[in-house]
């Protein structure tokens, strides 16, 4: 079993040519193509990026109880980071955790009918927990993703952006419409002899496939019988009321984010109409981040992801094309704030899809697995876990022969059963 179970994936969504690769590229630093032209991306790239945890490292707690107790010298690298991570990394007590992003081909209007790369597309989205949409708030592209030059006016581009996203929840919504319908006849029937149950068995067979559990159907189910309460005749249903039942799929499905993306070359008062208008919107500006991240990477500039602003680490190794293009980065920093990756992928996780960290540790007062590395797993989970839930992320065997925890703070045994808080440390003791 894989170390920490599968790690959180998040979809990248949108027309052609809107920055979807950009914004991988950006997070991951993973080279993919990109290009100002429609379909660049074909398969997926899947990759992960590594997203700053919400609370402080434990290993700051550890660094101050052992600098108390003046036994060990202890070293300033990293910040001052003590830990050992065996995924991700961790710098001035700020540990990174990993969240896998998925970059598909881009989509055209008719997709669940086919066209572009159509049904192949959509189900590179199964599996997801989340998705971004990443639209082009500059107006840059035309509805397939040809460029069509700058110089958009406001009303322009605003009216663009929102039929970009009405256009993928519409996508979307037919989709699912498509795979309900298919087979509707026998569904109907089995709602008709079993009830409420039948209906969520009949979803959660039409759609696991797309990584539908049997809770997602439900709440489905539940948000569609608010709307649609009348269950007689089922096999009667319009396309309309089969199109709420997929509308209320899909949100529960695919919880979506907008990326107002290309911030850097909106008109004036774009972003703001949109911020009010769309929910879930963050404006960015990809470029801007995989910019800085590889001049980071490079060593020309010290840039934290989400910060407003860097510095520049020599310049007197600046070119004059490099000190130029580092002094329009700066300025498009001060403009937006951001770039708006950061705040985007840190909501959708840990707000959305309400995750927090915590350490498993094999050694309950340093903190250390058995071969002494300080707070190796930072795993990423759901915020309700439970001790012997976690037991099962490391590892299946000291899942089945769970026998109790240890808060790594308070020292206390905790049960199977113990709920687990954000930056938690937990001592397990198995059987194995
Ligand atoms: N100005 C600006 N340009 C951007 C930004 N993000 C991406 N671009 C440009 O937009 C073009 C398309 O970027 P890609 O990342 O290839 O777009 P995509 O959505 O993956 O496109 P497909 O794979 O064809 O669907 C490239 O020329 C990028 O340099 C941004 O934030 N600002
Ligand atoms: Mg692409």
């Amino acid at each position: 079993m894989i170390l920490g179970g599968l790690p959180v994936r998040i979809g990248l969504v949108g027309k052609p040519n809107v920055g979807k690769s950009t914004f991988f590229a950006a997070s991951t630093l993973i080279s993919v193509d990109i290009a100002n032209y429609p379909f660049c991306t074909i398969d997926p790239n899947v990759g992960i990026s590594f997203i700053p945890s919400r609370l402080p490292c434990p290993c700051g707690e550890l660094r101050a109880r052992l600098e108390e107790d003046g036994r060990v010298e202890l070293s300033s690298e990293r910040g001052g980071s003590i830990c050992t991570p065996r995924t991700g990394s961790c710098e001035h007590h700020q540990r990174y955790v990993p969240c896998m992003l998925v970059d598909v081909a881009g989509l055209v209007p008719g997709a669940s009918e086919g066209r572009g790369r159509g049904n192949a597309f959509l189900s590179d989205l199964a599996e997801c927990h989340a998705l971004i949409q990443v639209i082009d708030v500059a107006g840059t592209t035309d509805a397939e993703g040809n460029p069509i030059g700058t110089g958009k006016s406001k009303e322009e581009a605003i009216e663009q952006a929102l039929a970009e996203v009405s256009f993928l929840t519409n996508e979307l919504d037919a989709w699912i419409l498509s795979l309900l319908k298919d087979g509707w006849v026998r569904g109907a029937r089995k709602i008709q002899a079993e009830g409420v149950k039948g209906f969520v068995q009949f979803l959660h067979d039409r759609l696991s496939g797309l990584g539908a559990t049997q809770n997602i159907c439900q709440r489905s189910f539940d948000a569609f019988f608010s709307q649609h309460g009348d269950m007689a005749s089922p096999w009667d249903w319009s396309d309309d009321i089969l199109g709420i039942l997929a509308s209320s799929v899909r949100i529960h499905l695919f919880p979506l984010f907008i990326a107002g993306n290309k911030a850097d070359l909106a008109p004036e008062g774009v972003i703001e109409y949109l911020s009010e208008v769309i929910p879930q919107f963050i404006p960015c500006s990809a470029e801007t981040e995989f910019a800085l991240r590889k001049a980071n990477e490079a060593g020309f500039i010290d840039y934290t992801s989400g910060e407003s602003s860097f510095t520049i680490l020599d310049s007197s190794v600046l070119n004059e094309a490099q000190s130029k293009g580092l002094g329009m980065l700066q300025q498009r920093l001060t403009n937006m704030g951001d770039t708006g990756l950061n705040k985007l992928l840190d909501k959708v996780l840990f707000d959305e899809l309400d995750r927090i960290v915590v350490y498993p540790v094999q050694d309950e007062s340093h903190w250390t697995d058995g071969d002494g590395n300080v707070l190796p797993d930072a795993l990423v989970v759901e915020s309700s876990i439970q001790a012997k839930e976690v037991a099962y992320k490391v590892h299946s065997d000291l899942g089945d022969g769970f026998i109790k925890g240890v808060d790594g703070r308070t020292r206390r045994i905790v049960g199977a059963e113990h709920e687990l808080s954000d930056g938690d440390v937990l001592r397990i003791h198995s059987k194995s």
